[in-house]
C-alpha cells in the first residue's frame, strides 16, 4: 500500500510505506483505499504534512492544567455496569459513577443507601449498560437525570446529576433484556422508552417454550421518568433492538431484527426484511386512560396489545418494513427522520416523520410509503448521528469508517436525481458501533465534536495482554472535513455515550444535609434520638447494634466502639466537614466494609461482628497530612 491509502489520522506515526491497516489484511481495506482516496479528494500525506497535522489535533484538543473541558461526556461501562464522566475534547475521565456493578471506592452495593437504591436487584452483581441519555425539556437537555440500561439483568437506573449518582433503578417486569432506551424529548422527559429485546414465553414459567406461539413475546415499555415506576407496556410483534423518539412528543420507533421470533442465527436471518415499528404514544395513553387495558402474567403495569391481528394494524403500532435485521435507530436533530441503520444491508432507511399521521390515519397501501430515502453508505452500518447542519455521519462496522453524508441529498437520489450525497468517508481503528456528535440528540445540535466507539483497538496502543482495550475516538466536525484528533483507550466496553455543554449540568459542591438520598438513613437516627451532626454514641437494640459518629479531618468522633460476637452492626458516619472535596472513607480491616462520605453526608454500612478480637476501622480517602492517624478500634467481645 502506499502513503495515499493511508489515511489513519495524524496520532499516527509517519507511515513508512505500509500502513498499520494494511497488516491488518481485513476486506475492509479495499474498499477503505477507494472511499478514502476519492471522498478526501485524494488527501496524500507525507512525513512532514503528517506531523503538522498531528500538532493541529493535538492544539485542538489541548486543556491546559486548570483549565477545563467544553463538555461533560457521559460513557456506558458496558458489562463492566458503570457509567463513566469524560471531559470533551480532553477525553480526560472525571469521574465514575457506580451503577449495576459493586464499587470498592464508594461502598456503592456495600452502603445501605445504595441497597435501599439497588433493591431486590442488588443481588445482582454484574450488569450491562448500553444507552445513557440526559433528560429533556422542549428538546435540549435540562441536565436533571441520565438514565441507562442493564440488559443483563432487564433494568433502568436513574442518576441524579447534581450529585452524580444512582438514585433510582426499576426492575423491567416480564421481559428480558432491556437494550434499547431512549427518553422522550418534547414537552419534557415524562417517559423513559426501554426496549425489551428477546421474545420469551407468557407466563415464563416452563410450561412452553415454543416462541412461535401467541403467547410468546416482549413487549415495548414505558417508565415514569419522575417515579421510575411502570407507566406501560406495549405488546409487539417480533423483538425490539435499538429506539428513539420523534421531537413531537408523539411517536416513538424501535428496530426489530428477528421478526421471525426465529431461535438461532440462521432462523434470524431468514426473512428478506425485518421492521421499524412506531409507536402512537397518544393512542396509547388514550387507551389505558379509558380502561382499555390488560395485565401480562399477574403483574399490575397496564399493557395493550400492538400485534397485528390477520395482518390488521393495532391502533397502537406500525410496522415498516425495512432490509433485514436492522440495529441503530436515530432521530435527527431537525427532527424530521427516523434513521434505521441497515447492518447486513449497506443502507440506512430513512422515515419521514411527517408521514407517520397519514401511515396510523391509513392513508397508505403499502407502509413503506412512508420512506424518504435509503442511501447506501457502506458496509455495515450500526448507528448515525447528526451536525445540525443537515450531514448525518454513521458509523459501518464492516469497512471500520464513519461516512459523513447529506440527507437532503440523499432524499433527492432516491427521487431518482443525479446527487453524490456521500461526502466524505473517514478510517476509524476499528470496527465502529455507536457514534456521537455533540449535542446530536437535542434541537441544539452543534457539531463540533464526534466521538466514535469502536470496538477494536488493535495495534493503537500498548499491549496488554490477549484482552484489549476499546478505542473511542475524537473527531473534529467542525469543518467540511472530519478530522481525527484524538485515540482514548476505554475498558469494556462503552457501547455509547453522549455530550452536554459544560454550562447544561449543575453539580453541587457539597451535600445538603437534606438530600433524599440518605434521608432513610437520617430518619433511623431520629428515631433513635440521635443528632447526627454532633453525636457520637452506640444504640444497642437486642442483636442489633448502630453506631454513630461524625467525621472531621482527621479523626472520626468515636475512637472506639465495644459490640459483641455476633452482633449485626450498622455504622452511620456523617461527614461534618464543610470543605470541598474533603471526603473521608471508612473502611473495617478484615470485614468487607467500605464505604464514601463526603462533605456534609451521611453514609452507613451494616456487617456481622462473627470475629472476636480487635479490628482496626480507618479513613480510605486521603483527607488531612493525618489522615494515616484517621483510625478507630472496634472490640469485639467474645460470644
Ligand atoms: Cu449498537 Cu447496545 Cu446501542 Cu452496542 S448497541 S454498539
Ligand atoms: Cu479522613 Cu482520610
Ligand atoms: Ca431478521
Amino acid at each position: 500500500m502506499s502513503d495515499k491509502d493511508n489515511n489513519q489520522g495524524p496520532q499516527d506515526e509517519a507511515p513508512k510505506g505500509l500502513s498499520r491497516r494494511g497488516f491488518l489484511g481485513t476486506s475492509a481495506v479495499a474498499s477503505a483505499a477507494l472511499a478514502g482516496a476519492t471522498a478526501l479528494g485524494g488527501t496524500v500525506f507525507t512525513r512532514e504534512s503528517w506531523a503538522a497535522a498531528a500538532k493541529e489535533a493535538r492544539s485542538k484538543i489541548h486543556v491546559a492544567p486548570g483549565e477545563l473541558d467544553e463538555y461533560y461526556g457521559f460513557w456506558s461501562g458496558g458489562h463492566q455496569g458503570e457509567v463513566r464522566v469524560l471531559g470533551v475534547p480532553s477525553m480526560r475521565e472525571l469521574m465514575r459513577i457506580p451503577v449495576f456493578n459493586v464499587d470498592s471506592a464508594t461502598g456503592w452495593g456495600l452502603t445501605n443507601e445504595s441497597k435501599r437504591v439497588l433493591g431486590d436487584s442488588g443481588k445482582y452483581l454484574n450488569g450491562d449498560c448500553h444507552h445513557p441519555h440526559i433528560s429533556m425539556t422542549d428538546g435540549k437537555y435540562d441536565g436533571k437525570y441520565l438514565f441507562i440500561n442493564d440488559k443483563a439483568n432487564s433494568r433502568v437506573a436513574r442518576i441524579r446529576l447534581d450529585i452524580m449518582k444512582c438514585d433510582k433503578m426499576l426492575t423491567v417486569p416480564n421481559v428480558q433484556a432491556i437494550h434499547g432506551l431512549r427518553l422522550q424529548k418534547v414537552p419534557y422527559t415524562k417517559y423513559v422508552f426501554a426496549n425489551g429485546e428477546f421474545v420469551i414465553p407468557h407466563p415464563n414459567d416452563g410450561h412452553s417454550f415454543d416462541l412461535q406461539d401467541k403467547n410468546s413475546f416482549t413487549m415495548f415499555n414505558a417508565i415514569d421518568a419522575e417515579k421510575m415506576e411502570m407507566a406501560f407496556q406495549v405488546i409487539v410483534d417480533g423483538n425490539l433492538d435499538n429506539a428513539d423518539m420523534d421531537y413531537s412528543g408523539r411517536y416513538a420507533a424501535a428496530t426489530c431484527y428477528n421478526s421471525e421470533k426465529a431461535y438461532d442465527l440462521g432462523g434470524m436471518m431468514r426473512n428478506e426484511r425485518d421492521w421499524v415499528v412506531v409507536f402512537n404514544i397518544p393512542a396509547i395513553e388514550a387507551a389505558i386512560k379509558a380502561g382499555k387495558f390488560i395485565h401480562v402474567d399477574g403483574d399490575k403495569t397496564p399493557v395493550v396489545d400492538g400485534r397485528k391481528v390477520d395482518g390488521k394494524d393495532s391502533p397502537f403500532t406500525r410496522y415498516i418494513p425495512v432490509p433485514k435485521n436492522p440495529h441503530g435507530l436515530n432521530t435527527s436533530s431537525d427532527g424530521k427522520y427516523f434513521i434505521a441503520n441497515g447492518k447486513l444491508s449497506p443502507t440506512v432507511s430513512m422515515i419521514a416523520i411527517d408521514r407517520l399521521d397519514d401511515l396510523f390515519a391509513g392513508k397508505f397501501k403499502d407502509p413503506r410509503e412512508v420512506i424518504v430515502a435509503e442511501p447506501e453508505l457502506g458496509l455495515g452500518p450500526l448507528h448515525t448521528t447528526f451536525d445540525g447542519r443537515g450531514n448525518a455521519y454513521t458509523t459501518l462496522f464492516i469497512d471500520s469508517q464513519v461516512v459523513k453524508w447529506n440527507m437532503d441529498e440523499a432524499v433527492r437520489a432516491y427521487k431518482g436525481e443525479k446527487v453524490n450525497y456521500i461526502k466524505q468517508k473517514l478510517d476509524v481503528h476499528y470496527q465502529p458501533g455507536h457514534n456521537h456528535a455533540s449535542l446530536t440528540e437535542t434541537s441544539e445540535a452543534d457539531g463540533k465534536w464526534l466521538v466514535v466507539l469502536c470496538k477494536f483497538s488493535k495495534d493503537r496502543f500498548l499491549p496488554t495482554g490477549p484482552l484489549h482495550p476499546e478505542n473511542d475516538q475524537l473527531i473534529d466536525i467542525s469543518g467540511e472535513e472530519m478530522k481525527l484528533v484524538h485515540d482514548g483507550p476505554a475498558f469494556a466496553e462503552p457501547h455509547d455515550c453522549i455530550l452536554a455543554r459544560r454550562d447544561q449540568i449543575k453539580t453541587q459542591k457539597i451535600w445538603k444535609r437534606d438530600d433524599p438520598f440518605f434521608a432513610a438513613t437520617v430518619a433511623i437516627a431520629k428515631k433513635d434520638g440521635i443528632n447526627l451532626e454532633t453525636d457520637n454514641k452506640v444504640i444497642r437494640d437486642g442483636k442489633k447494634v448502630r453506631v454513630y459518629m461524625t467525621s472531621m479531618a482527621p479523626s472520626y468522633g468515636l475512637n472506639e466502639f465495644t459490640v459483641k460476637q455476633g452482633d449485626e452492626v450498622t455504622v452511620t458516619i456523617t461527614n461534618i466537614d464543610q470543605i470541598e472535596d474533603v471526603s473521608h472513607g471508612f473502611v473495617m480491616t478484615n470485614h468487607g466494609v467500605s464505604m464514601e462520605i463526603s462533605p456534609q453526608q451521611t453514609s452507613s454500612i451494616t456487617f456481622i461482628a462473627d470475629k472476636p478480637g480487635l479490628h482496626w476501622y480507618y479513613c480510605s480517602w486521603f483527607c488531612h497530612a493525618l489522615h494515616m492517624e484517621m483510625v478507630g478500634r472496634m472490640k469485639v467481645e467474645r460470644a
